[in-house]
């Protein structure tokens, strides 16, 4: 990403950086919303059940800067902070979560920078979702920026054990007693075991629904 030549104390580049980030995750917003759509139209069914979007905050930026050892300058954050923009797509069923990333790769304008899947890889903590850097094209007055944009993948049941985790992580500043680790482990266990079950009673909800012709 190109920026303007900053001011003194700046503010006129943080401004531009939040513009262009903005920009990009109603892009991608809007994408998901038209793929949500055509879906439905094509195969009466609804992959995304909602959409998160949010821009990090200077703090949290600036500390990701000071923890990977760089300097906290607007470059830098351009450069080295792929989540300044992140959209997080929240489905019912892990098989939507690769039909997104699929219909996601396939955008003519999107690139596809790098992914990590700790869906078929999930951490040592339980954390389950599907990660993906992308760039997308934001069209301004007189020139085009790519501009990164973090996209988490989950399913409702992912979302709901890794927001509370997120929450006991905070609570705890990162240390976190043993035995509630541990909890943490086996509710990710009960929740990938709901997401199976789930899926196959869908499976089976659907089949029978195209044999009686409805
Ligand atoms: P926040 O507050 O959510 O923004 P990176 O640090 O992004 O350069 P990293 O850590 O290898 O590199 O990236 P990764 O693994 O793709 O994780 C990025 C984001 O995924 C995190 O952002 C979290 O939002 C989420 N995440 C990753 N691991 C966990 C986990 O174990 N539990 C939960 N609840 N979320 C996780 P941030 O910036 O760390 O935090």
């Amino acid at each position: 990403m190109e920026l303007r030549e900053d001011n003194d104390d700046g503010i006129d580049s943080w401004k531009e950086v939040t513009l262009i980030y903005n920009a990009a995750l109603k892009m991608m917003e809007t994408k998901m919303e038209i793929l949500n759509d055509e879906f439905q139209h094509v195969h009466r069914y609804n992959p995304i059940e909602h959409i998160k979007a949010r821009i990090k905050t200077p703090e949290s930026i600036v500390k990701k800067l000071k923890r990977d050892g760089h300097e906290s300058t607007i470059d830098n954050m351009v450069k080295y902070v792929n989540d300044i923009a992140g959209i997080r797509i929240i489905c019912s069923f892990t098989s939507d979560i690769y039909r997104i990333v699929d219909m996601i790769s396939e955008q003519r304008d999107i690139r596809v920078m790098a992914v990590k899947d700790y869906i078929t890889f999930p951490k040592a903590s339980g954390y389950k979702s599907y990660h993906m850097i992308v760039t997308v094209p934001v069209y301004l007055s007189d020139r085009t920026v790519d501009t990164k944009v973090e996209i988490q993948i989950r399913t409702v049941a992912m979302d709901f054990w890794a927001s509370l985790e997120h929450k006991i992580h905070y609570k705890f500043e990162g240390d976190v007693p043993e035995y509630i680790k541990s909890e943490l482990v086996e509710c990710a266990r009960m929740v990938s075991d709901l997401d199976v079950r789930m899926l196959k009673l869908n499976e089976e909800i659907l089949a029978i629904t195209r044999e009686r012709g409805r």
